[in-house]
């Protein structure tokens, strides 16, 4: 499925990347910002974003640049090992849409660790959705 409205300039991480709200950065550079998340969900729990106004991954996937896309993989890649990640492990995630239950309109990768992080998800039957 698309993304069905036009992207929000007002969302919450929109208003971060112009320095409107606070966060706690841990990288950035000309494409990518990454700050922990507000409601952390494992020890480590970091935010890292596109700088280009993207609502979702298949948003970005069709129209950021080639240059984009590697900044924000690179990026992953970077934050983990600067925080020592690569050692003991870690994961990273995107929600896309209503199944996923994203919150936030602007593309975002969570990248998540510090300790085990389980099962990838949680299974329920499919009675249950
Ligand atoms: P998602 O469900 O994938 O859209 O995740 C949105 C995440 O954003 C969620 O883990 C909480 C986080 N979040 C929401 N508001 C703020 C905020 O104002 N600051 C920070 N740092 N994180 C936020």
């Amino acid at each position: 499925m698309s993304d069905p409205t036009p992207y929000d300039p007002n969302n919450i991480f929109a208003r971060i990347l112009r320095g409107e709200l606070p966060c706690t950065k841990v990288f950035e550079d000309d494409h990518v910002l990454a700050f922990h998340d507000i409601n952390p969900q494992a020890p480590i729990h970091i935010l890292v974003i596109p700088k280009g106004a993207y609502i979702s991954l298949d948003d970005f996937g069709t129209r950021a640049s080639d240059g984009e896309i590697g900044a924000l993989f690179r990026a992953l890649a970077t934050i983990a090992r600067r925080l020592g990640l690569d050692d003991t492990g870690y994961r990273f995630l995107g929600n896309h849409g209503i199944n996923a239950h994203q919150e936030v309109p602007h593309f975002h990768v969570h990248l998540f660790g510090g300790h085990r992080l389980g099962p990838m998800l949680t299974r329920k039957p499919v009675e249950q959705e």
